[in-house]
């Protein structure tokens, strides 16, 4: 499987539940390499860039409103298959739907606060990725059991 990475973002209502560290903790037992985080308010512009593909969509507006309403954590993590691998982990976009166990199935009631985005294929890692971060903030480094995982 090739090595990639993905965007993660912990959206408003999930740095108000108090979860950072549990989804952080899913995501680094797992066997993720965390690349890159940072802390941050999304500006309009930036919303308005990372939600492009659903410009025009009835829930556009709300959408850049509330991920721009509060806090967010961004965070690349890289692994084999790491785009679809996290998607799992996230699960599926209604909270009320996604299966227990995910992110989503466990943490989230609804689709409007559905509490992360993860990048749904390679391209779009490719795109969001920037949004968030230089080249520089997204670190390379070896985890000692690299290969056991
Ligand atoms: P996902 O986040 O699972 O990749 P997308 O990319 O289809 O889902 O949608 C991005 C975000 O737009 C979702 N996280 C959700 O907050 C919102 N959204 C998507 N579809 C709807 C919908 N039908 N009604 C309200 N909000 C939606």
């Amino acid at each position: 499987m090739p090595k990639e990475r993905t965007l993660v973002l912990i959206k408003p209502d999930g740095v108000m539940k108090k979860i950072i560290g549990e989804i952080f903790s899913r995501f680094e037992r797992k066997g993720l390499r965390i690349a890159a985080i940072k802390m941050l308010n999304v500006s309009i512009e930036t919303a308005e860039r990372h939600y492009s593909v659903h410009k025009g969509k009835p829930f556009y507006g709300g959408l850049i409103d509330y991920i721009t309403s509060g806090p967010v954590v961004a965070m690349v993590l890289e692994g084999s298959d790491a785009v679809a691998v996290v998607r799992k982990m996230v699960g599926t976009t209604d909270g009320a739907k996604a299966e227990p166990g995910t992110i989503r199935g466990d943490f989230a009631m609804s689709i409007n606060f559905n509490t992360v985005h993860a990048s749904d294929s390679v391209e779009s890692a490719n795109y969001e990725m920037p949004i968030f971060f230089t080249e520089k903030e997204i670190l390379d480094y070896e985890m000692p059991d690299k290969d056991f995982i």
